[in-house]
């Protein structure tokens, strides 16, 4: 799958020409990298199908421009833009701090190349010598360096799950596998993914790991052999192929899942029975072997209750696994609708109807349409005038809809005081009002704790979305105290978001755990701005799991008019 190789060199050509003071095509290339990047079809399967164009913001002279990439690995148009400022640019404005004028003007002053450099130039002292950065802006890019080496070699899990799809698809479509399985980090559900490790049996372990090794998308063979084989995609991505015997496949599923924590005290527990775990089974004193067959049955032997992989963290799973209370886990198909989505009316690129169609589709009973309050001239967004016009297009819709109900509502910006942008009574009108932060992200602490508390405890707003603002990779969640902000949340009875976007996952994990202990209502919503971004639901599933929500805590598994009805009670 090569998408990233392609949304890369789209995002640094707009970069480049934004340098050269070219007008709006950046943004059309900006746009093209991000519906490459989100895209779960490979894109040089959309490149033969010839149907590269269908993708949002893709037009001819950008689809042949994708083309020449898939085909030869890289641009001329690229190369030649790239001759006046030859600089990782892509991984430069990664980091926090760091946009392509300062990278350019980090070249020129000192010869900054690459993160290597900058870190170098950071460490230094000398980015603050030069004139307009100073002393904060180097700080800042510190920081921002340590986030982006923390992500720089990992893939976001929305991006590798459909990699690893494939990967599946196309060895099951050799017939050499009689079972294959994903393990490691991707079966745990962790935002990033280091590697992928799979898991196979096959009676010809020789031909299963030739036919592994021979897969089109495979750019280099790091290791090859019946038992394990590795190599690395073209979108970069490591591959790890264990092909091993069907009396241990189980004890090797629950060992290349990990994690290693969760594995390590799993180990200790066999280890104070006298007995032995490893990845070829569970074992007695004597050697005689007790599980190995299924992850089941060895979770049961250490008589616990079978732990779902995204629990595997060793966080106190083991415990309640031992003491029989471990959560019923929310799951995919316990979410009846989407409660955050855009259409064209602001930033979406689809209108209501295909929307819509879209949700019914994947099973969804009913969606909220979203889309932005208008906020600046810049980004498009409703007045309350389109407000009140878009409410009667829905009711409209809504009486040809059959078992289906589409929620009026609006994601109104929350103001640096904590006020909205637009007034009660317009928000009075709607089934649901969410409301997130879009501007003004570097408040102190105190000052952004205060305007997110005076956001949830609006009686007018239902749900705080992406409450911390974190991109993974980009920017680090925003400067607030968190568990004021939950208590406050929970008094007040308004949920907060899980945004499935595979960037944000925002709350996180570790968040979405924190705010259940404080009794918050969770809403995963994918904040679709196209048909194909209902994709990103599983990923939000997936994030509360890992913060041990279960169903009874995510507004969206109630049926429409129970959250209509939970958003006018508060
Ligand atoms: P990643 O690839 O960095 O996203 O994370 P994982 O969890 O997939 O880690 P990986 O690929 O290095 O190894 C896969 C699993 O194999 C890991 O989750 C647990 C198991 N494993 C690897 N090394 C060790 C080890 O030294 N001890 C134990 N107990 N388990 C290990
Ligand atoms: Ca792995
Ligand atoms: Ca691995
Ligand atoms: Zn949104």
């Amino acid at each position: 799958m090569k998408n990233k190789l392609v949304a890369r060199i789209l995002y640094e050509i707009a970069d480049l020409l934004e340098l050269d003071g070219v007008a709006f095509k950046p943004r059309a290339y900006r746009r093209a990298a991000q519906a490459v990047e989100s895209c779960s079809t490979p894109i040089e399967d959309l490149v033969a199908t010839g149907k590269v164009n269908e993708l949002p913001g893709v037009g001819k002279a950008i689809a042949d421009k994708i083309e020449e990439i898939v085909r030869t690995g890289k641009l001329s148009y690229h190369e030649e833009l790239k001759k006046k400022l030859p600089i990782d640019l892509y991984s430069l404005t990664r980091v926090e701090g760091v946009g392509p004028k300062t990278a350019k003007l980090l070249y020129e002053a000192l010869g900054v190349r690459n993160l290597d450099d900058l870190e170098r130039a950071a460490r230094a002292g000398r980015i603050r010598e030069i004139k307009g950065l100073g002393k904060k802006t180097e700080e800042k890019i510190l920081r921002g360096l340590a986030e982006a080496r923390r992500t720089e070699a990992r893939m976001l899990l929305g991006h590798a799950y459909p990699i690893a799809d494939d990967l599946r698809r196309r060895l099951n479509a050799t017939g050499l596998f009689t079972r294959l399985e994903v393990a490691g980090s991707l079966r745990r559900g962790r935002e990033t993914i280091g590697d992928l490790d799979i898991l196979g049996i096959a009676s010809d372990p020789e031909a299963a790991a030739g036919a592994f090794a021979a897969l089109p998308d495979v750019e280099e063979v790091i290791a090859h052999g019946p038992k394990k084989s590795s190599v690395r995609l073209s979108s970069g991505l490591q591959v790890d192929l264990r092909i091993v015997p069907e009396e241990s496949f189980g004890a090797a599923l629950q060992y290349f899942t990990g994690s290693k924590a969760h594995n390590i005290a799993l180990r200790k527990r066999a280890v104070a029975r006298g007995w032995k775990l490893n990845e070829y089974g569970l074992f007695d004193e004597g050697g005689k072997v007790l599980a190995g067959r299924t992850e089941a049955e060895i979770y049961a032997r250490l008589d616990l209750a079978f732990i779902p992989p995204e629990l595997r963290e060793d966080r106190g799973e083991i415990a309640a696994a031992e003491a029989g209370n471990l959560p019923q886990l929310v799951e995919l198909s316990d979410i009846r609708g989407d409660l955050h989505i855009h259409t064209d009316w602001s930033d979406g690129k689809a209108p209501l109807a295909v929307m819509v169609e879209e949700a019914k589709k994947r099973g969804l009973s009913y969606i909220a349409v979203t889309d932005h309050a208008k906020f600046s001239q810049m980004i498009p967004g409703l007045t309350p005038d389109e407000v009140r016009r878009q409410i009667g297009e829905i009711v409209r819709l809504n009486g040809e809809l059959d078992g289906f109900r589409v929620l009026t509502g609006i994601e109104v910006n929350v103001l640096p005081d904590g006020s909205l942008d637009l007034p009660d009574e317009v928000l009075r009108e709607l089934d649901i009002v969410i409301a997130s932060i879009h501007s003004h992200f570097h408040l102190d602490r105190k000052a952004m704790t205060a305007r997110l508390i005076r956001a949830v405890e609006n009686e007018r707003v239902s749900i705080l979305a992406h409450p911390t603002g974190r991109k993974i990779g980009e920017h680090l969640a925003y400067d607030a105290d968190w568990d004021e902000v939950f208590r406050r949340a929970a008094r007040a009875g308004t949920a907060l978001e899980v945004n499935a976007n595979p960037i944000r996952l925002d709350l996180n994990e570790e968040l979405v755990r924190r705010a259940l202990e404080f009794g918050v209502r969770i809403a995963i919503a994918t904040d679709a701005h196209d048909p194909s971004h209902f994709d990103f639901l599983r990923f939000g599933v997936i994030t509360a799991r890992r913060g041990w929500a279960e169903a009874k805590d995510v507004l969206n598994t109630l049926p429409a008019e129970e959250v209509v009805g939970w958003c006018s009670d508060r």
